[in-house]
């Protein structure tokens, strides 16, 4: 509020949006300044709101979608017009995808000129390019109607299905000044953003009977389930049930990785054998090979495997969108599942105990699991020089083991695939990664807010070719003094260090970086810890102080070049490969 020497009488567009946005709670921006904004930035933080500037607004962008889905609060990005809207649009339409909640704010250009295209200055008709890359995009024009436009934006962010708004706001808007009192009568602290979606009883009761007629049961837990935040009632509705579950990526740790009842080691059998499936916040997209095929026990890869669904989702258009859902269950996770809980627990009074699965489908599994188990542990146990992928994991394994509280941030290919497969998770939501997109470039970004909105230790385990994406925020990193650890592993490539020009001209293969690059060097420019690492003895020790000091550190581990396979785990994606299928 502009204030003179007496009373507030005036306000402007830029504070306005300030008390909006703190009149809700957000109270972090996550943004990189220019015109028009520069001044909204500094008179955010003049506010008592926190400002994290980045160096790309890529990497702002992706670290407010990441604190939205931590938080449940809509994260917010803040970035100038056009080429800086653009860099944040990434990022908005990768939340969206994901369904995570973010506000993409962005300074436009005037709207008579951009509208005449008569040239302005990083002229874009911004609002027009977001609206389908996103859940929702609001512009408003004047000051008034501030409040109504956040109001707007935060409801369509955090309800239903979560997801990415872009409000467009032009330049002009941030000078207008109107009367201090009408423009706090103005604004709107919103009641209940994110509405709870009570299931139908009829639904809940199809669910749990088609569940209870399953032979070889099966739970499915997504990011969904993680973002909910009803970790006490899934983890006693699972345990009661007796069934068992696989964890999707940033779903691990719901229930810790070690529960007797994770199935996760066990996946590729349990999922063609499985007959009934309870989906708890998952897509049945391509990460779960569309429900379909031979991951399910189809004959071919369009073939049904002969499952059937039950599905927990907030979205009433979720289900059968890839294969048959008999029992689709609306509504938030967090109402579903103590509704699935109350009924099991009322027939359980009544006489009718929840019929556990058998002993032949959890021994199979188990059986299963232990082989699995058996042989990760024999590869984990190897100590090859140079490191591979195993003997380094094995290291960030014991790390997250007694620090389970620390936020573990992955990307990359087979840096991401064998972390996920071997570093367990204790605790909900301290995973987060690439998500539906497989997407590089979240990592700093995601490590930034990671650390900002928990305030603790941030462990990024790092392709080199995935850190590279987003990897000048070190600087950021080191500007604010955030307890982030970067574990760059090195096999000097995309995948592989390996590959090389087949026709022997003087240019590289395209998949190969310069071969021993010391990434550590980049944290020690800007006043971080950057260590060389080339044994799993010389890394433990290194995170483990990096975790003990809190101080921003860089370790570039050197993993065997040759170690990596094409894409990791997703190699039959790629199309010479699809094709010969
Ligand atoms: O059951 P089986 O026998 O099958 O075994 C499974 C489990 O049972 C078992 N398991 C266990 N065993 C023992 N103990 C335990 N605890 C245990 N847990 C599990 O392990 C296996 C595997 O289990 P998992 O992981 O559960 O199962 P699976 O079959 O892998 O699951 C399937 C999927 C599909 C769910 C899973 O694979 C998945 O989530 N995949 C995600 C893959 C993904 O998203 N990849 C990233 C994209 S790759 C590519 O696109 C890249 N690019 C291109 C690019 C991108 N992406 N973005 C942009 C903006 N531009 C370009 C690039 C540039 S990756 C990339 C960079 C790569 O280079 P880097 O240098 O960064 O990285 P490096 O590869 O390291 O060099
Ligand atoms: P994963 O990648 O882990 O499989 P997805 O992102 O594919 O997970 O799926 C998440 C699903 O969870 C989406 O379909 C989304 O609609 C749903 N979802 C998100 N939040 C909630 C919630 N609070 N209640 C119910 N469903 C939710
Ligand atoms: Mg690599």
């Amino acid at each position: 509020m502009t204030t003179d020497t007496q009373t507030p009488v005036q306000t402007d567009g830029f504070h306005l949006l300030i008390d909006a946005l703190k009149l809700n709670g957000l109270d972090t921006i996550y943004g990189l300044p220019g015109i028009p904004i520069t001044d909204l930035t500094r008179m955010a933080q003049a506010e008592g709101m926190r400002m994290i500037s980045f160096r790309h607004e890529q990497n702002a962008g992706n670290a407010a979608a990441i604190a939205g889905f931590l938080t449940q609060k809509p994260g917010i990005c803040l970035t100038v017009s056009a080429p800086g809207f653009l860099n944040g649009l990434n990022a908005l339409t990768n939340a969206t995808t994901n369904c995570f909640p973010m506000i993409l704010i962005s300074g436009s250009s005037e709207r008579e000129i951009v509208d005449l295209q008569q040239g302005d200055y990083e002229e874009m008709d911004q609002l027009a390019i977001a609206k389908p890359l996103c859940k929702a995009a609001f512009r408003v024009l004047n000051a008034e109607d501030i409040g109504v436009g956040v109001a707007r934006a935060i409801r369509a962010a955090v309800s239903g299905r979560p997801g990415g708004v872009y409000l467009d706001l032009p330049a002009k808007l941030f000078a207008q000044s109107m009367d201090a009192a009408a423009g706090k009568a103005s604004l709107i602290k919103v009641v209940d953003p994110a509405p709870r979606q009570i299931p139908a009883p009829d639904a809940v009761q199809r669910g749990l009977d088609l569940l209870k007629s399953a032979k070889r049961p099966l739970i499915i837990l997504g990011k969904g389930a993680a973002y909910a935040q009803a970790d006490a009632d899934i983890r006693a509705l699972v345990e009661k049930t007796g069934i068992p579950y696989l964890p999707m990526s940033m779903a691990k740790g719901l229930l810790p990785d070690t529960h007797p009842q994770s199935a996760a080691a066990a996946r590729s059998y349990v999922l063609p054998e499985a007959d009934v499936v309870l989906i708890i916040g998952a897509r049945l997209n391509w990460l779960l090979s569309h429900g379909k095929g031979k991951t399910w026990g189809g004959k071919s890869h369009k073939d049904w495997g002969g499952q059937k669904f039950v599905q927990i989702d907030i979205s009433p258009q979720e289900a059968d969108s890839n294969v048959r859902i008999d029992a689709p269950v609306v509504g938030d996770i967090g109402s579903c599942v103590a509704a699935m809980l109350n009924t099991i627990n009322a027939a359980g009074s009544s006489g009718t105990p929840w019929p556990k699965p058998s002993a032949d489908w959890l021994g199979a599994i188990d059986e299963r699991k232990s082989k699995n188990i058996a042989k990760m542990g024999e590869t984990l146990a190897k100590n090859p020089t140079p490191m591979n992928y195993h003997s380094a994991l094995n290291v960030m394994r014991d790390i997250i083991k007694t620090n389970p509280d620390a936020m573990l941030v992955n990307e990359g290919a087979n840096a991401l695939d064998f972390t996920r497969s071997i570093v367990d998770m204790y605790q909900p939501r301290k995973r987060i990664d690439v998500g539906t997109w497989g997407i590089m470039g979240i990592g700093m970004g995601f490590a930034v807010a990671a650390a900002v909105v928990s305030g603790g230790p941030v462990i990024a385990v790092e392709g080199d070719s995935a850190f590279g994406f987003s990897g000048m925020e070190v600087e950021t990193i080191c500007r604010y003094n955030l307890p982030v650890c970067v574990v760059v592993f090195n096999n000097n490539g995309v995948y592989k260090g390996t590959d090389v020009n087949p026709t022997g001209g003087p240019d590289v293969a395209p998949t190969v970086f310069v071969k021993g690059a010391r990434y550590d060097k980049m944290m020690e420019a800007f006043g971080g810890v950057g260590v060389h690492a080339t044994t799993p003895a010389e890394l433990r020790a290194a995170v483990e102080e990096a975790v003990r000091s809190r101080k921003p550190t860089l370790i570039n581990a050197v993993i065997d070049e040759t170690a990596g396979t094409e894409s990791g785990r997703i190699t039959s994606l790629n199309p010479t490969a699809a094709k010969k299928k």
